[in-house]
């Protein structure tokens, strides 16, 4: 049992560490009291760290604190599994805080980051506690760098209290010149980019076993990248683009460019830019340890293909695995992530990562410039640039190939006897029935925990992002059994037409079906109503995981995590994101609505303890994937015969409404939940 989790502070006061004087690194040793002072002078507790034996740090410290960190490198992954692997070793909380506090300012800060945040979600004595928020630690992999001289100014004439919010503009890193900046407040959200990398960081591909091993965890990187696809395709449909073309020949010039705008305040570096057409060549780096032709990524890809269409892998045993109907697709993602789960690492290669690596070094492939990798090379910021979607669209397709070449669902894998949706309406206070209102809001991210400010106090950057009025569903179902039921209830919203107005034949709307919730009703004989509401959703977690609300003036140093006010799970959507922004003529989608038998869904195991938010991208701590279906389902598979449209394939169990999309280009602020 853990004693007092004495790093947790507790109650309004401000809290400081004392640390023995050996911990800080050499060049602080001489000033060691007034360092520690200037943290301590107006703490109100303060948290003694003791002395421990520190292990070898050899390996970990071979990495800069200056350098850029990417877990894509294998020789930084290895230093951030012996770190991970070290901080998961510590005997007691105590000696778990002793070694980060001696590690913090000698390893490299990212990897510190990481090692320690993997360390917490995975320790028995941890595992209750949140990670702390990435924005607010290294807000430069979320915004624009010019924002953080301009904290320094406020900080320095301002007091803290008074300080005014830096506004953020929307549009900083290109004109609408480019037509793929018109979907860059998408791809550059605060939001969704802390989801990508908190989704990477509880489903490690690399590290200590305890982390990896995980339920699913290779169809979920499928279905949880594969959502992305289809969301940011809904998104491109709607800003009047087409849907997102795949990487597929590796040796053409690639005409989306993007140049981020970001520093890495540690490093003291700007991020690098890719210009338009620039093509992909053989990496050579002997200071990363680096070295891959685009020929290898060519040739673990058509190893990767051939797998898929003879659904049989190789494994390291010298023996073979059938790709089945339901472990296939699992197999298959620890094989593209490559993640040590893989059948066989050494000929599967790391297909997906080397393409993100090779796109990430375009601009220095043999590093004659010094440069480090572009963002591409970080899954906390990768989000960010066109070529993420183009390159994930190339990985999805093997995953379609895959799940294409599997029988259809047939009408019993589909029905749910006695069951029929009778009714299915979305309402939003003030507005039409089954329209969605989307709009811009403003809110807050505090920068001052990442950055070093005398005087210190929070900073707070004001970003606007897209947003929608809060929404219920409402459901009438007919349950014709002569007893209760109990089913599994499933949203999608896909869009209805396609980049030239034709409605979109069943088979390409299904590959867009958007998940908006899941969730488990029981239903009496005869109608029931089954409302739910959009803050609910089981893709979702709650504003405040991504953002302060605005004029909360609480200082941050007592504020030091929202997550343990709001016990908030860091994985899964940002719910300002959970609708597509529309159109101001109003976007029209459908809205499909399948109620499935929960006996045939149903995972038996204990509650969950933890979170319980964005579920169904994140799955439960500790826990198998609550759903026993494929993920995806009904969608996953391809239809069976005889059905071309959406009509052809419902069952009485599903229905299908039109709805709207509205999309209002003015600024409104947060409305409190109703629930
Ligand atoms: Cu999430 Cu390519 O897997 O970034």
């Amino acid at each position: 049992r853990p004693s007092e989790p004495v790093y947790v502070p507790k109650g309004e006061g401000k809290v400081s560490f004392e640390v023995p004087t050996n911990y800080l690194p050499k060049k602080y040793q001489p000033v060691a009291q007034r360092i520690l002072s200037r943290f301590g002078e107006d703490s109100l507790s303060s948290v003694p760290i003791k002395p421990i034996a520190i292990p070898d740090l050899s390996l970990v410290l071979q990495l800069s604190r200056y350098d850029s960190f990417s877990l894509f490198i294998p020789a930084h992954r290895k230093m951030a599994t012996r770190l991970t692997e070290l901080f998961l070793g510590m005997r007691t909380i105590e000696d778990l805080l002793s070694l980060a506090a001696y590690t913090r300012d000698r390893v490299n800060p990212q990897m510190f980051i990481y090692s320690l945040s993997v360390a917490i979600l995975h320790r028995d004595d941890t595992k209750h506690l949140s990670v702390p928020q990435l924005s607010e630690i290294f807000p430069d992999k979320y915004m624009d760098s010019q924002v953080f001289n301009r904290a320094k100014e406020t900080a320095n004439v301002v007091p803290a209290g008074s300080r005014m919010p830096i506004e953020i503009p929307l549009n900083y890193t290109a004109t609408d010149v480019d037509p793929e900046h018109r979907v860059a407040y998408w791809r550059e959200d605060v939001g969704i980019n802390l989801h990508h990398w908190h989704w990477h960081l509880v489903y490690p591909f690399d590290g200590p076993r305890v982390a990896v091993n995980k339920d699913r965890r290779g169809e979920l990187f499928y279905y949880m990248h594969h959502q992305i696809m289809a969301r940011y395709n809904a998104e491109r449909l709607c800003n009047g683009l087409q849907r997102v073309q795949p990487f597929i020949d590796l040796r053409s010039p690639i005409p989306e460019a993007y140049f981020p705008k970001l520093d890495q305040l540690v490093a003291g570096r700007a991020w690098p830019a890719r210009p338009t057409n620039m093509t992909l060549s053989d990496i050579n780096r002997s200071a990363d340890k680096l070295r891959f032709d685009i020929s290898d990524i060519e040739l673990y890809r058509s190893r990767m293909l051939e797998a898929v269409q003879t659904r049989r892998v190789r494994n390291v045993q010298g023996g073979t695995q059938i790709l089945d109907e339901n472990t296939g697709i699992d197999i298959l993602g620890n094989m593209m992530e490559a993640s040590i789960l893989s059948p066989d690492q050494t000929f599967y290669g790391d297909l997906h990562n080397l393409g993100h690596l090779a796109i990430s070094y375009i601009h220095d492939p043999d590093h004659r410039y010094l440069e480090s990798f572009a963002i591409m090379g970080d899954s906390t910021t990768a989000m960010r640039d066109p070529i993420f979607y183009r390159w994930h669209a190339f990985v999805d397709n093997v995953f379609t190939q895959f799940k294409d070449s599997l029988p259809a669902y047939n009408t019993q894998d589909l029905g749910f006897q006695g069951v029929t949706v009778q009714d299915i309406r979305i309402t939003s206070p003030g507005s039409n029935p089954n329209t969605l209102n989307c709009h811009w809001t403003k809110s807050d991210i505090d920068l001052s925990r990442g950055l070093d400010f005398t005087p210190r106090g929070s900073v707070l950057a004001r970003l606007q992002h897209l947003n929608h009025d809060e929404f219920s569903y409402s459901f009438v179902v007919n349950n014709t059994n002569n007893q209760e039921v109990t089913g599994t209830v499933r949203v999608f919203i896909a869009p209805k037409y396609d980049e030239t107005g034709r409605a979109l034949s069943f088979n390409d709307q299904r590959l867009l079906m958007i998940e908006m919730d899941k969730f488990t009703t029981r239903l009496r004989r005869g109608q029931n109503t089954v409302n739910r509401n959009s803050v609910e959703s089981a893709v979702t977690i709650p504003f405040e995981a991504t953002f302060r609300n605005l004029n909360d003036n609480r200082p941050s140093d007592s504020d030091l995590s929202n997550f343990d006010q709001f016990n908030i799970c860091g994985c899964g959507w940002p719910q300002h994101m959970l609708v597509p922004k529309g159109t101001r003529q109003g976007y029209p989608m459908d809205m499909f609505v399948m109620i499935s038998n929960y006996e045939f869904d149903r995972v038996n195991q204990a509650e969950p303890t933890g979170c319980r938010d964005g579920v169904s991208f994140c799955g439960l701590k500790d826990l198998k994937y609550p759903d026993a279906r494929s993920m995806g389902y009904p969608f996953d598979r391809v239809a069976r015969a005889g059905v071309t449209s959406m009509s052809d394939f419902l069952t009485p169990n599903m229905r299908v409404q039109q709805i709207t999309v509205r999309f209002t280009d003015t600024i409104k602020a947060r409305q409190p939940s109703t629930l």
